[in-house]
Parts: structure tokens; C-alpha cells; sequence
């Protein structure tokens, strides 16, 4: 039953699967066979696992360059990959057979192995993982497809919890046990330059000299397909010192300078900035960007060039995706390479330009919006700053012709916000530089069209603004991490689980067994079991005993006030209050529940990191409370991650999703009202708390009055929702305590919540990232399938 081909030149048998891992011991790890550690271990299947993905990896690519098909590069500034290993396992469709090798090698419990890795956290949230769902399915989609990005010394940082219940971060120095994931190419490198003078020749070209020259290395990531031999890169940027140390200073005996400035290129590819969803303005910020964005680009030209195609075909050959405006430096850095290097005329190189990128939106909220100082771009990159000062300039042109004497509206499109300093609007520069453009839900695509973007759908019409609607691999989120559920699926489907894995439509064929009692019985096992095989991981990391037949109330995602986790944890409070108040009798008709949450904050937004300290401190009355055993628990799960979603998605019986209505890009929920009308309203009613909710004005008095620890340390927080109370918490909150008393009444139908997930299940099939990464394929990028044999 177990799938072979994953395997060609390296053999699959078991024994020499064994001899492999053992060969990696003796050798790359050089260790003794009898003398070795789990950690080893994990090392050396990985370094043998890492063997079969380079023989495909090396196929792919050769297939690739033999067939010069067109081929597209998504550019993400972060890919939140998590771990490789299990993954990889099941893409090549050998773990039986490595489980069955490591047994022989004496050790039993397979799933210790793999939790020994590293997470590769090189992303925040939503976004990064996006990223790494579509990497998976292009290979698995046989889609000539790479991914670009940093190769991150420092990761997304450790989150850890104060006895205070404060969020306390500390680095994650991933690398720090060499990465076998990795293949480290010092061949494939380029030189990338950062401020100096650019002099203009003639009225489109000109030279860019001096300043400091860094040097991008390459490292590839093998992205294998699952059930497929097809293997894509994800070719990940390092920075290096031009040379390792600056000789000029060196000779001048300046031995302290000579060192700093190898220090300052390398501080380039140090450390993700963690902020989600928010613009930090730091000139290394956009160093970062440029960096990763012309090596990139360098790269892609060079395939290009290897071709012997004329520049006038480049964009026949290649499509790039731009992940956010993060490489929108991209679009003046290509007409730099086409003008000044390639001596293309400018009006050519910018069809070409823009016939090339694709844009995706994954934001309308203002303060995540990039925008730059023209000053710190005039520093750093000032012929990129000239090259946008042109394009801005015939842009406003066939704008004034569309509509002559319109000062608001040339002022609203223009590239650059006016002002002291003047700004760079990174959105717009992306919308004229791409031949489309996208958002990434239904709902926020439509916003995108009618709020941020209007006055360019007005300019190029509506069909340059489409949606993909996000998806997620269902590898990674149902195969690998819910092998239960995936055995019933395939159980019941028929067939082996690459019909549906592959095909994820095919889940709505569970809905024929949607009424059988064995069925509906299996089901509810595999959540009970994920739910005990959550409650052992929380037990042995926090010491705390879950009730597994409580109903699992979950929110993980990153902390933010448009997110509301405020809300969700001042209802908690309200339901500790509620069953407080109740004799015992009562009380035992108490629908059981766990809370948990999950989520980093980002180290400077300080209103994200009280809430946590709220949750935390609200757990520790309510869980030591007697009165609430069994009934209430309420957990901040630290550090969330790819791999702590692994364990706890799967044990979850509902997902919070309550951001206001329109703030979270890819949120569909089916909320009634704009928020933009009952903001506007609030400015001119402004009720007191008391009047908008009682119930809710009783929570905050509760924690003000100490209930919690120290009320004054929530001041600032519970006076966010007493006045203005920019994300309508008050206004929601007795409609989300009906809601959760529907929740409570809904989980006691025992029968009925379990057809509910199945049903759910089994119309997930449009949220498969292959549909989604179909639909770039097919409608952004004009790519087609090139199958490995
Ligand atoms: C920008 C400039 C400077 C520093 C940081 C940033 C920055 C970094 C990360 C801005 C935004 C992000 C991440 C945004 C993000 O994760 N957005 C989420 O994207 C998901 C995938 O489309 C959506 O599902 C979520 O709704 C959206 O919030």
C-alpha cells in the first residue's frame, strides 16, 4: 500500500533506508552508531529523508530548464514553515518505511523523533503561512513555481509568560543546529548596492555608483509535492559582506571599523520584524525589502537571459507574484534593470513591467498600509526614488487627460502623499506597476474595489481587480497533523487518500454517511482522542488538567485590538460571573467549557500585551476556583506556532473568529452592519458604557474593583471600551453572549453537533490552497503543469 515512486536513483527498501540513516550518523553527524540521541537521530534520518528530495529536486529542475516552460516566483517576505520532516514523510509517501527503520534502530516512539525539530518560524501569521500552504501546492499541483524569501538568522521570537502573566519575548536563534532542510549554494550570489548617487544620461537612463555593496547568497529549500515526484525550491537570501571585512579601513589599521561593516551586511538577513498587520517604518525594514527583492530579481533575469530569448518575451516567460506590498520595490527595480542595464526603451520596459507582476492585497486597515518617508528612500535607493518620480509623473498625466481640472483626484492617486516629509504610497506604486490585483476573500476583495482602490478601479476598469479567495494545504491541516480523522476519511471515501487529498472536493461524498450511527460514532472518537492526545501536551507543559468532554472554545491568531480577543475574554468573565451566582444544582447544567487561547503580540504594541495579561490572569482565579473544576477553564496556550496548531486545531470544537465586520482581509463571516456607519454614529451618541451594556459594564467594574489582581494595571484597556471604543466591543457584546448560549444549547444535541462537523468537513473542499494556487495559475500567471516522471 505504501506509495514508492517517491524514490528513483536512492532505493526504497527498508534496509537501506536503515543503512542510509546510519550512514548519516557515522558520517554527517560523526557519531558512533550505538552512541546516539534522539536529536541525532532526528538529524540523520533528516540528512537521509534530505537525500531523496535532492534526487527529485535535481530532476525537477532539469525537467524545467529542458522544457522552458513559462514559470512564476511568489515573493514573500516571510514563509511560515514550521516543521519539514513529517511532512516530507508523507509527501514522499515513506513514513511506514522510515517508522519501520527507526524501530530497527531502537527507537520506538517515531512521532518523539519528529517533535525533536525546530519550527522554522521565518514568518508572523496569516500572511507567512499563506506562503508556505502555496509553496506546497504548487509542487503538489506539478506547477513550475519558486518561492523567494530571507533566510532569517532569528525566526518569529519565543514567546514566553511572566509570573505576571505578561508576554515576555525571547530570540529564536533557529540555526543554531545546522539546518538539514537547507542547501547552502555560495555559487549563486549577487551584489546588492545601497546608497550612493544615481546621475541621469539622457532623459530615461542613468548611472547608480558608490555607496555599500552586500552580497545575497542563496540557500534552497526542496519543496516536494505530495504523491508526486515534482520537487520546487524555495530559495531562501543571505547576506554576506562583500568581502569579509572592509580592506580599506583594514589597511588604514582601523581594524574596529573594518569588522563593523561586516557586522552592518549582516545584520540585513538577522531577524524578522514581528509586527503583523502595522507598518514600522525602520530604514533596515526597507533594506530587508530591497535586498531580498534584488537579489530576487537578479536571479530571475539571469534564468531568464540563459533562455537566449529576446527582453521584449520576458514576461511570456515569467510572472511574479508580489506577497503585500512588501516587494513592491520590485516594479522600480525592474525598469532599472531593463533601462540601465539593458538598454531597453523606458515606454517598452514598462509594458513589459507591469505585464509581468501581480499584486495581492492582504490588508485595508490604514495603519498597515506601507507607505515611506522620501527622504530615507532618496538616502538609500535614489535611483529608485527617480524611476518613481517618472512613473508617478506620466501616471498623473493620463490621469489629468482622463479627467482634466480634477486637483482632489490627481492629489488622491498620486504615488506621493504631500506633506512635510512626503510619502511614498507602496499600494499604489504595486496597483500601477501589476496587470492585477487581488484580495483575498470575497468580502475584502469587494472592499478593496470600492474603499482603498476605487479611484483605480475608476482609472483602469474593473476587470484589472479580481479575488482568490485564500486557501490551506490539506496536508499539512488534515493528513499530517489528524491522522484520525484522515484514516475515517479514506475509510469511508474509498479508494487510497490521494482521491481526496488531491481532489479535496471529494470530501462532500461524507455527506452520504452523514446519518449512519457507526459513522457519526467514529467521528466523535477521533475529536475525543485529539482532544486527549491536546490535554497530554497541556498536562505535560503547563501542568494543567483539561476536562476532554468540555466543549474546546478556541481563538489563536495573532493579538490584535480589530481581532477582539478583548471580546472574547470579557465574556469569559461573564460566564465565570454567571456561574458563580448559581446554587450547585444549577451549576451542573453548566455546558462544560475549555477556553483556550493562543497568540503573539507584537513587542511594542502595548494594548495587545495587556489583553494577554488580562486572559492570563483572569485563567489563574478561574482555574483555581474551586466552584469551576470541570465547568470553566480558561488557558493562554504560550508560544503559538505552527506546531503547537497542529496539536490543538484538530482538538477544537469552535473557532473564534470576531473581528469587526470588514477589518479581517480574509473574514467572511456573514456580519449585517459597515462598520464605518456605526463609528460615525458613535462620534455623535456617545452613550455611556452602562447604557450600551450593563452586563458588560458589570465585567469591567469586576476587574477594575481587583478581581483579577491589580485593576489599575487595566485601566488603559477598559478605558479603550468606555470611551470611543474604536472596535464596537460594547456594541457586540450581549449579541455575542446570545451567540454563545446558541454555542452552549447546539453542543448538548450530541447527534446533531456532530453532523454540524461533518458538514463542515465535508464542504472545505473550495478552501484547498491547490484550488487556490489553480486560480493564480490559471487567471494571474498563465502557467501549466509540467509533470515529472
Ligand atoms: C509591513 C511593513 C513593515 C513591517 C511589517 C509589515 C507587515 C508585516 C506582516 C505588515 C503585515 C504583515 C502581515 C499581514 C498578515 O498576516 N495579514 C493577513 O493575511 C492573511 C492571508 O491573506 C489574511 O487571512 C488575514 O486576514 C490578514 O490579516
Amino acid at each position: 500500500s505504501v506509495w514508492k515512486s517517491g524514490l528513483r536513483a536512492v532505493e526504497t527498501e527498508e534496509t537501506s533506508i536503515t543503512k542510509s540513516i546510519v550512514h548519516h550518523v557515522q558520517t554527517t553527524i560523526a557519531r558512533q552508531a550505538y552512541n546516539i540521541d534522539e536529536e541525532g537521530a532526528y538529524r540523520a534520518i533528516a540528512y537521509s529523508v534530505r537525500d531523496n528530495l535532492i534526487v527529485n529536486w535535481n530532476d525537477t529542475q532539469m525537467l524545467y530548464t529542458r522544457k522552458a516552460p513559462k514559470r512564476a516566483y511568489y515573493l514573500s517576505l516571510e514563509f511560515l514553515m514550521g516543521r519539514t520532516l513529517d511532512n516530507a514523510l508523507l509527501n514522499l509517501g515513506l513514513k511506514e518505511d522510515y517508522q519501520k527503520a527507526a524501530r530497527k534502530l531502537g527507537f520506538e516512539d517515531f512521532e518523539e523523533l519528529v517533535e525533536s525539530e525546530r519550527d522554522a518560524a521565518l514568518g508572523n501569521g496569516g500572511l507567512g503561512r499563506l506562503a508556505a500552504c502555496y509553496i506546497d501546492s504548487g509542487a503538489t499541483c506539478e506547477l513550475p513555481l519558486w518561492g523567494y524569501g530571507l533566510r532569517y538568522h532569528y525566526g518569529m521570537f519565543w514567546q514566553q509568560i511572566s509570573t505576571d502573566g505578561s508576554q515576555v519575548e525571547a530570540p529564536d536563534p533557529w540555526l543554531n543546529h545546522a539546518n538539514p532542510w537547507e542547501v547552502h549554494r555560495p555559487d549563486v550570489s549577487y551584489l546588492v548596492r545601497f546608497y550612493g548617487h544615481a546621475e541621469r544620461i539622457g532623459d530615461s537612463k542613468a548611472i547608480w555608483s558608490g555607496g555599500q555593496e552586500v552580497m545575497a547568497v542563496a540557500y534552497d529549500v526542496p519543496i516536494p509535492g505530495s504523491y508526486t515526484r515534482n520537487t520546487n525550491n524555495l530559495r531562501l537570501w543571505d547576506a554576506k559582506p562583500k568581502r569579509g571585512f572592509d580592506l580599506n579601513s583594514f589597511n588604514a589599521g582601523d581594524y574596529e571599523k573594518a569588522v563593523e561593516s561586516s557586522n552592518s551586511a549582516e545584520a540585513l538577513t538577522r531577524v524578522l520584524y514581528p509586527n503583523d498587520n502595522h507598518m514600522v517604518g525602520k530604514e533596515l525594514r526597507l533594506k530587508q525589502q530591497y535586498f531580498w527583492t534584488a537579489a530576487s530579481l537578479a536571479d530571475i533575469t539571469r534564468r531568464f537571459k540563459q533562455l537566449g530569448e529576446p527582453f521584449s518575451k520576458f514576461h511570456e516567460y515569467v510572472a511574479i507574484q508580489l506577497n503585500d506590498t512588501h516587494p513592491t520595490i520590485a516594479v522600480p527595480e525592474l525598469m532599472r534593470i531593463f533601462v540601465d542595464e539593458e538598454d531597453i526603451p523606458w515606454d517598452q520596459a514598462w509594458e513589459i513591467t507591469q505585464k509581468v507582476f501581480g499584486y495581492t492585497n492582504h490588508t485595508v486597515l490604514p495603519e498597515a498600509l506601507e507607505k515611506w518617508p522620501v527622504p530615507l528612500f532618496q538616502h538609500l535607493l535614489p535611483r529608485h526614488l527617480q524611476i518613481i518620480f517618472d512613473l508617478n509623473h506620466s501616471f498623473l498625466q493620463a490621469v489629468e487627460k482622463k479627467w482634466p481640472n480634477d486637483r482632489d483626484r490627481l492629489t488622491r492617486m498620486s504615488l506621493i502623499q504631500e506633506g512635510f516629509p512626503q510619502y511614498i504610497r507602496m499600494a499604489y506604486l504595486a496597483v500601477i506597476g501589476s496587470h492585477k490585483v487581488n484580495g483575498v476573500a470575497e468580502l475584502h476583495s469587494e472592499l478593496v474595489r470600492t474603499t482603498i482602490m476605487k479611484d483605480f478601479v475608476d482609472f483602469y476598469g474593473p476587470s484589472k481587480f479580481g479575488n482568490v479567495t485564500n486557501g490551506i494545504t490539506p496536508r499539512r491541516w488534515l493528513d499530517q497533523c489528524n491522522p484520525g480523522l484522515s484514516s475515517l476519511i479514506t475509510e469511508t471515501l474509498g479508494g487510497d487518500k490521494t482521491k481526496w487529498l488531491k481532489d479535496l472536493s471529494k470530501l462532500e461524498g461524507l455527506l452520504s454517511h452523514i446519518d449512519d450511527p457507526a459513522f457519526q460514532k467514529k467521528w466523535a472518537d477521533v475529536k475525543l482522542q485529539n482532544k486527549q492526545r491536546f490535554a497530554q501536551f497541556i498536562e505535560q507543559t503547563m501542568g494543567v488538567k483539561l476536562n476532554t468532554s468540555a466543549l474546546f472554545d478556541v481563538q489563536v491568531k495573532r493579538l490584535h485590538e480589530y481581532k477582539r480577543q478583548s471580546l472574547n475574554i470579557l465574556g469569559v468573565i461573564h460566564r465565570y460571573l454567571t456561574i458563580k451566582s448559581l446554587n450547585a444544582e444549577e451549576r451542573a447544567k453548566v455546558v462544560p467549557r475549555v477556553v483556550l487561547f493562543g497568540g503573539k503580540a507584537a513587542p511594542g504594541y502595548y494594548m495587545a500585551k495587556l489583553v494577554i495579561r488580562l486572559i492570563n490572569n483572569v485563567a489563574k482565579v478561574i482555574n483555581a476556583d474551586p466552584d469551576l473544576q470541570g465547568i470553566l477553564t480558561v488557558l493562554f496556550v504560550p508560544d503559538y506556532s505552527v506546531s503547537v496548531a497542529e496539536l490543538l486545531i484538530p482538538a477544537s470544537d469552535i473557532s473564534e473568529h470576531i473581528s469587526t465586520a470588514g477589518t479581517e482581509a480574509s473574514g467572511t463571516s456573514n456580519m449585517k452592519f459597515c462598520f464605518e456607519d456605526l463609528r460615525y454614529n458613535h462620534q455623535y451618541h456617545p452613550t455611556s458604557l452602562e447604557e450600551r451594556s450593563p452586563a458588560l459594564a458589570v465585567v469591567c467594574k469586576v476587574i477594575a474593583e481587583g478581581r483579577f489582581g491589580d485593576g489599575s494595571i487595566y485601566e488603559p484597556f477598559l478605558n479603550t471600551i468606555r470611551t470611543g471604543d474604536y472596535y464596537l466591543v460594547s456594541d457586540d457584546f450581549d449579541s455575542y453572549l446570545e451567540a454563545q448560549k446558541m454555542v452552549d444549547t447546539a453542543y448538548q444535541d450530541k447527534v446533531s453537533w456532530v453532523k454540524k462537523s461533518i458538514t463542515t468537513t465535508a464542504k472545505m473542499g473550495k478552501f484547498s490552497s491547490d484550488r487556490a494556487i489553480m486560480n493564480y495559475a490559471e487567471e494571474y500567471w498563465n502557467i501549466e503543469p509540467v509533470k515529472l516522471n
